[in-house]
């Protein structure tokens, strides 16, 4: 069957999810002393591709939960820019993720790094590769790699240990605790996302992802699952700022994911009417909090979980999405076109 291997990819990720947890906790104690030994005043996040995504979200959880510095900067500009990342005289600690462990960029900004004497951290599915051999210190997704090129269960996974990461830098329980009840919550919102994703979208010809904070990760990811597996047109913004220009393009044909947040549900809800005025077509994802406007579709996970920790169980209708997009338009989202699972330059 067409897609067979990502279908089963996209099911197995709650399954990840409880073993990344495990392999996490087996961590806790060196990354205690990694974080104490450096006494950072900066965390760099960093990836090429998908694995920038998980640094976008990653940075933000860990900068809202930690309230230490944190940013996300794809491979390419430690390369590129190295002075525009690093600040002189700044402690950073640099988290790089890869699901290979053997993506030349992010090889090349884990050297720079060492270079100047800042410690590393690596989360990879790949714990023998070169990234997690020359890391200062490396966590590890044990059941997230995937066989097909593009990434699901090791996007998902890999974010988890990055949230699992800020947490262990910050004593609330109520996180805490929601990151663990992920694995089980999963297992529901996968079927109910794939199942819902194979109804819309069959006659868009235009995809919007919009997420906000720890959300906005997990939109671009969701546009580039669409560009992936689809080819379809996707593009993906804070929400707020698609009113400011890029709404020109939306009416008939486009479809707008709105990945709710519970901090900005009343600003978010205003945008949905002026969605739906324009012609677009407003999937919108939410925890239990009262609907204030009416999307098309509304989809109400009532898990009771914060945005920190929610924003994951978002990523299934993402990948559901350009799954079955691809599917309807005849194409093998196991063999993207033109994809390799890892560039090497
Ligand atoms: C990163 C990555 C993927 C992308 C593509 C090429 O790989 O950019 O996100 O889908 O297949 O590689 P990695 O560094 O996480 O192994």
């Amino acid at each position: 069957m067409r897609g067979a291997r990502t279908l089963q990819e996209i099911g197995e990720q709650p399954d990840a999810w409880a073993a990344a947890i495990r392999s996490f906790d087996e961590r806790s104690a060196s990354l205690e002393v990694l974080f104490r030994e450096r006494s950072p005043d900066e965390v760099i996040f960093t990836g090429c591709g998908s694995s920038y995504y998980i640094s976008l979200t990653a940075a933000a959880v860990f900068q809202q939960v930690t309230r230490l510095r944190a940013k996300a900067v794809p491979a390419s500009e430690i390369l590129q820019y190295p002075g525009g990342v690093f600040a002189r005289g700044s402690r950073p600690i640099l988290v790089a993720s890869s699901r290979s462990g053997t993506t030349t960029e992010t090889l090349r900004a884990l050297e720079i790094a060492r270079r100047q004497g800042t410690p590393t951290l690596s989360l990879t599915c790949a714990p023998r590769s070169p990234l997690a051999r020359r890391a200062t210190l490396s966590l590890h997704s044990p059941a997230g790699g995937e066989r097909s090129v593009v990434m699901t269960k090791s996007f998902s996974s890999l974010l988890l240990l990055g949230l699992l990461l800020a947490d262990s830098r910050e004593s609330n329980p109520v996180l805490h605790h929601a990151l663990r009840r992920l694995p089980a919550l999963g297992k529901r919102v996968v079927k109910v996302a794939l199942a819902l994703t194979r109804e819309i979208g069959a006659g868009a010809s235009r995809f919007v992802f919009l997420g906000a904070g720890p959300m906005h990760g997990i939109a671009r990811e969701a546009m580039l699952k669409m560009t992936e597996m689809a080819q379809r047109p996707a593009v993906a913004y804070h929400p707020l700022e698609f009113r400011h220009g890029p709404i020109a393009a939306a009416g008939p044909g486009t479809i707008a994911v709105l990945l709710g947040s519970r901090s900005g549900a009343r600003l978010e809800a205003d945008l949905v009417r002026d969605l739906r005025r324009y012609g677009a077509t407003v999937l919108r994802l939410r925890d239990d909090w009262k609907a204030l406007a009416e999307a098309d579709v509304d989809v109400t996970l009532d898990v009771g979980l914060p945005d920190e920790a929610r924003c994951l169980l978002y990523l299934p209708f993402g990948q559901g999405l350009a799954y079955h997009r691809a599917i309807g338009a005849g194409l093998n989202p196991d063999r993207p076109h033109n994809l390799t699972s890892v560039v090497r330059l």
